[in-house]
């Protein structure tokens, strides 16, 4: 009986099959815990979303922003790109009920009995736990709601950087929604820099990765993100973890068992991958 956090699954059906495989998966007594973006890029993003659905309670998902993009993309809000790879959900005979199950999911997960917290990109260094877990059931909450469409249309954008919470509506969800599922870099005041995809070298000046500012609410708490596929599941210290180990662009799809900080991995190559 274990908990296994899983990174950026990116429709590598296969190297997911794999993974599986290598951490013997009991769905009856194991749970996995999904960081986001279990679609695009990858060749089999349908079969990846039918198998973790079919997992039910076993398996648990934070959103990522290759999610929320396929979530906009199916209520036209955004062309699906040749490069996303997900046109065959849209129309697929289950693709509703595969957006609709999405859409219930979180954005910010805690595992208590492990000390453990999961978003996507990671937790706003401006944030408190309190905070986290508040701001995104907003964002949940309007997923699900009438809001949804005023959300989708208004989620794509860099601006504002800053949380203020005084903000409201479109741009309150835009800027949740970017911390939680875009963040890499924010500087002291917690401002967000979205050009730097690359790894920890030749940042922007001010800037630095989110997990190396000091955010004085987390304590020995850790916390687990995906995204960052240049760190290669390198990059930050303990408790922080990441999770992306790149399998979409040659590297591999990670699993860290939380009971005792065991990392393994999907050793094929996902040859189908990062195409465009
Ligand atoms: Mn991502």
């Amino acid at each position: 009986m274990a908990d296994y956090a899983i990174g950026d699954v990116q429709g590598c059906a296969d190297a997911l099959d794999e993974l599986l495989e290598v951490i013997a998966f009991d769905p009856q007594n194991d749970c996995l815990w999904f960081a986001g973006d279990l679609v695009a890029r990858g060749p089999d993003s349908l079969k990846v979303l039918r198998q973790i659905k079919a997992m039910g309670d076993s398996a648990r998902v934070v959103l990522g922003n290759h999610d929320l993009h396929l979530i906009a993309c199916f209520y036209g809000y955004s062309p699906v790109k040749k490069k996303d790879r997900t046109a065959n959900i849209m129309t697929a005979p289950d693709g509703q009920e595969l957006i609709d199950w999405l859409r219930a999911q979180p954005l910010f997960l805690e595992i208590p009995h492990q000390n453990a917290v999961m978003s996507h990109a990671g937790i706003p260094p401006c944030w408190s736990i309190k905070q986290t877990r508040e701001l995104a059931a907003e964002v949940t909450a309007i997923l699900q709601g009438e809001q949804l469409h005023q959300f989708l249309g208004g989620m794509y954008g860099n601006s504002p950087a800053l949380w203020h919470e005084q903000l409201r509506g479109a741009k309150r969800w835009r800027v949740i929604t970017n911390y939680l599922t875009r963040m890499r870099l924010c500087n002291f005041a917690g401002e967000l820099e979205f050009s730097h995809k690359e790894g920890l070298e030749g940042l922007p000046e001010g800037y630095y990765p989110w997990f190396n500012l000091p955010n004085p609410s987390l304590k020995n708490t850790r916390i687990l993100f995906g995204h960052w596929a240049a760190l290669e599941g390198n990059g930050p210290q303990a408790p922080v973890i990441a999770l992306d180990g790149g399998c979409v662009w040659g590297g591999q799809l990670l699993a860290y068992r939380l009971d005792d900080g065991r990392f393994f991995s999907a050793t094929k190559a996902c040859l189908d991958c990062g195409l465009e």
